[in-house]
């Protein structure tokens, strides 16, 4: 005769003094019936979906609670919904917080009320909620305190494995990445933020006044990457450009673990390097298909990490090679060890996107895929998605704004020869002093 059961769903990423207090009561409940408890541990998967990434991967977290002595066994809850494992655990009691009631999880309550009524098996249990402390709270502490090295470059991977798609925003400054970090909207009752940031080379040159063909030297990149880690938590992919010559590419590739990026990009190209936007109206040569896949499997036998990814990014509909091209290159890079593609293209229409999209996943279910929608950008991150893309990256956004506004007012004090007609085009000196972490 299997044990009864009390269950508790939690996330466990930090555990406080509230949920020793929900574990206790479920403890007593469960000697009352000679049950056990069972904790129903929420995956990276469930918790992506309605919030950022738990510090800890499900593994570790699993690891913590397994050695509370008030836990008798942990099992994944792979939804935020109880449903699944109710239906499969069939407890006695259900026990959460009664803070549940009101709020983002009253859809979530209601459910394991119908559920548990249906099959007519158990019975909710909502003890008072701890006051004065909360994830929350401590989340916005270890936020303060930042996050590690290697904490930071392996999130990249994770939130590949739990979410999809991915949104990326390209940051040319931590005032960039701040804004980016904390931009965030509620859709349909969950939030939407961008997943981390893209360091690129258009803007990193732009932003220095220099074209976009290779000229600004990594230390310079990774100086301002850098500043962008000291306020933020989000993960970084790099625009590499075409990599350099490979025995240079290597070093790029320590250097960029060592600072704690997730990923790079390099683009199958050689000489000197051209925007891709540019297409055919400038002179762009595509690299070899062995002599890329030379680089790619070289760049892997340099990287010091497991979490590193380099990926792999194609240019033949830039250069209108076509897309069989596209797709031969896409599978070679692959089997050289590319840990993902980025597609790009210059069209108006996402059409030859999804015809790329769907012809690789036909033969390849995993690796990921980049998206870049700079000139095709009417559809939507979440279509991307669902075609089988995993990343989108807004590659240049934030820049190009800048660069509107700035103009404008610099305009605007010449032609008033005073700053008063502008002032309401500009962010208040107060504003500005309260975005930034530390002023006041
Ligand atoms: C960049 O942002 O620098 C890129 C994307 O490489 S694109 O400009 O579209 O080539
Ligand atoms: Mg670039």
């Amino acid at each position: 005769m299997p044990r009864k059961i009390v269950y508790v769903a939690m996330s466990a990423d930090l555990i406080h003094p509230g949920h020793i207090n929900i574990l206790k009561i479920a403890k007593d409940y469960a000697s009352k019936i000679k049950g056990e408890v069972v904790v129903g541990l929420l995956t990276d998967k469930a918790i992506a979906s309605y919030k950022r990434l738990p510090y800890m991967n499900y593994e570790q977290r699993k690891a913590v609670l397994e050695s509370i002595a008030l836990i008798d066994r942990v099992i994944p809850q792979d939804t935020l919904s109880y449903e699944g494992n109710i239906r499969l655990l069939k407890p006695a009691f259900v026990i959460h917080g009664d803070d549940w009631k009101s709020g983002a999880q009253v859809k979530t309550r209601q459910n394991v009320l119908d559920t548990l009524a249906e099959l007519g098996c158990g019975e909710l249990i909502e003890p008072h909620y701890t006051q004065g402390i909360s994830s929350t709270q401590l989340n916005e502490n270890a936020r303060a305190i930042g996050i590690s090295t290697n904490a930071r470059l392996s999130l990249l991977r994770r939130l590949i494995s739990a979410k999809t798609p991915l949104r990326f925003i390209e940051t040319h400054s931590a005032l960039s990445a701040l804004i980016a970090q904390n931009a965030f909207v509620n859709r349909n009752g969950t939030k939407v933020e961008f997943d981390g940031f893209w360091s690129s080379s258009l803007t990193d040159s732009t932003s220095r006044g220099k074209p976009d063909i290779e000229a600004v030297e990594l230390q310079s990149r990774l100086n301002t990457i850098n500043e962008i880690f000291e306020v933020t938590s989000k993960p970084l992919i790099y625009d590499a450009d075409t990599g350099g010559k490979i025995e240079h590419f290597t070093f790029a590739v320590r250097s960029l673990e060592r600072t704690g990026v997730s990923a790079c990009i390099i683009e199958d190209k050689t000489g000197l390097k051209k925007n891709s936007l540019l297409g055919n109206e400038v002179a762009q040569t595509q690299d070899d298909i062995k002599d890329f896949c030379d680089k790619i499997r070289a760049g892997k036998e340099a990287q010091i990490t497991s979490d590193f990814m380099i990926i792999a990014r194609i240019e033949s509909l830039i250069l209108d090679k076509g897309m069989e091209d596209a797709l031969n290159r896409a599978f070679a890079y692959v089997d050289a060890g590319a840990d993902g593609i980025m597609i790009h293209s210059r069209h108006k229409s996402p059409n030859e996107i999804l015809e790329f999209i769907a012809k690789f996943r036909a033969k390849n279910s995993l690796t990921p895929i980049v998206i870049v929608p700079t000139s095709f950008n009417e559809i939507t991150a979440q279509e991307l998605g669902e075609a089988g893309a995993n990343i989108i990256i807004y590659a240049n956004h934030l820049l190009r704004a800048g660069f509107v506004a700035m103009k404008e007012v610099a305009q605007g004090i010449l032609e008033n020869d005073k700053s008063a007609e502008i002032e309401s085009k500009c962010m208040s000196v107060k504003e500005i002093l309260s975005l930034i972490p530390g002023t006041i």
